[in-house]
């Protein structure tokens, strides 16, 4: 392990970074001290952290001096033009962004499923997309077993995706039209509130969304296997906290679902929920504020040979963002990896 852990937080304002202050703090990381960083618009607010807060700072360029990993969760744009400064100060930067995740210098990481792949780092790791790292945790463990073709999979996804602005937005909404008021809309292109949006980030030229096309891409990436074929619907719901994924697989291998529970209930970061009988099935109510990835209504695909339906659900704060960035900087320390070999590698 490192002697020591100088560590900063960019975008610890956000939905994301109070998580992850949180996170640090509730997991005891062995930090040695931590930095606070956001914009101008928040410098000198305070950001609680364990039993105290920290004094929010700006960031720039030369915020990475006296820094040794820096986990960013500021938007791509910050990412992208930050990261390299903080590479080039000698400090390892795991990104939550989507900015380097298919950059091939950079591995994408989801420790239960690829954490070797941190070994070859060098200085930037991308953290997935949240609703990619959970259905990779579930679907890792049926792929080594059965080698998974092809994934079809439709999302549910909450409002707290999109950060702390639309947490706000469907709180007022709720608000506004029980008090039989317009309600405002600002953040989503619709009404959020008792409706549902099949469209996250922007629209591409293939129309799929760019969430869609994350979800295709980072998946082949992190399992590490072209074969595996990947299509995705995504979808806003107006729900706080929870992502969940109508899951449909089909394998190589004949995979029952009594033998996919089984695999199931063995999987590191996987709790299987799954009791039809008994009206048990992951929520997103129930699986917020939780680790794991809640894995249900496990069924075979009856209009395939190999095919299998499932549902999954996770805090796609926690494990989709804060979790799996603070499980990668635990692995790094682990590994004895803080450490950057080239400073340049990322300089334009
Ligand atoms: P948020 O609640 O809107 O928070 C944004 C954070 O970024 C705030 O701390 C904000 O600081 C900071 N920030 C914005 N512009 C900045 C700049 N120019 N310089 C420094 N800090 C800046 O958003 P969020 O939900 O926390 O998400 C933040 C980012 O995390 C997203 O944009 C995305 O890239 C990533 N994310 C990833 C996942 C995932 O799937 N793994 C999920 C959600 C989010 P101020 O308070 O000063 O404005
Ligand atoms: O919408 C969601 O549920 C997840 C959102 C993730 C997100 C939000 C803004 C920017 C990302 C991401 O992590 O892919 C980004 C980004 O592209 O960095």
């Amino acid at each position: 392990m490192s002697k020591q852990c100088r560590l900063a937080v960019v975008g610890a304002t956000g939905a994301v970074g109070r998580e992850m202050l949180s996170t640090l703090a509730a997991r005891k990381f062995p930090a040695t001290s931590v930095t606070a960083l956001a914009s101008a618009r928040s410098a000198g607010n305070k950001a609680p952290f364990a039993d105290g807060e920290l004094t929010v700072r700006e960031l720039t360029a030369e915020s990475f001096k006296d820094i040794d990993l820096a986990i960013f969760s500021a938007g791509g744009g910050t990412s992208e033009q930050f990261a390299p400064h903080a590479v080039a100060a000698g400090c390892v930067v795991v990104d939550n962004s989507s900015a380097w995740r298919m950059d091939d210098r950079c591995p994408l990481v989801v420790p239960e499923v690829n954490a070797h792949a941190l070994d070859k780092h060098r200085g930037i790791i991308a953290n997935p997309n949240c609703s990619t790292i959970q259905m990779v945790v579930a679907l890792k463990p049926l792929h080594d077993a059965a080698r998974i073709r092809r994934v079809v999979v439709s999302t549910y996804q909450a409002v707290s995706g999109t950060g702390q602005k639309a947490i706000t937005e469907l709180e007022t909404q709720v608000r506004q039209l029980f008090n039989m008021q317009e309600p405002e809309i600002k953040v989503y292109p619709h009404r959020i509130a008792f409706n549902c949006l099949p469209h996250i980030d922007v629209f591409l030229e293939n129309d799929y969304t760019k969430e869609e096309m994350k979800m295709t891409r980072e998946t082949v990436k992190i399992m590490e296997d072209p074969k595996i074929a990947v299509t995705a619907t995504c979808v806003r719901v107006p729900v706080f906290y929870g992502h969940s994924e109508s899951v449909n697989i089909e394998t190589e291998k004949k995979l029952t679902p009594a033998q996919a529970r089984a695999i199931l209930s063995q999987a590191p970061g996987v709790q299987v929920y799954d009791n039809p009988g008994q009206k048990m099935y992951p929520m997103p109510l129930d699986a917020a504020g939780e680790d794991a990835v809640f894995v249900g209504r496990l069924r075979e695909d009856e209009s395939i040979a190999n095919g299998l339906n499932m549902w999954i659900v996770a805090d796609n704060i926690r494990k989709g963002a804060a979790l799996n960035a603070v499980q990668i900087a635990e692995e790094l320390l682990a590994r004895n990896l803080l450490r950057v070999q080239d400073r340049n590698a990322f300089l334009a």
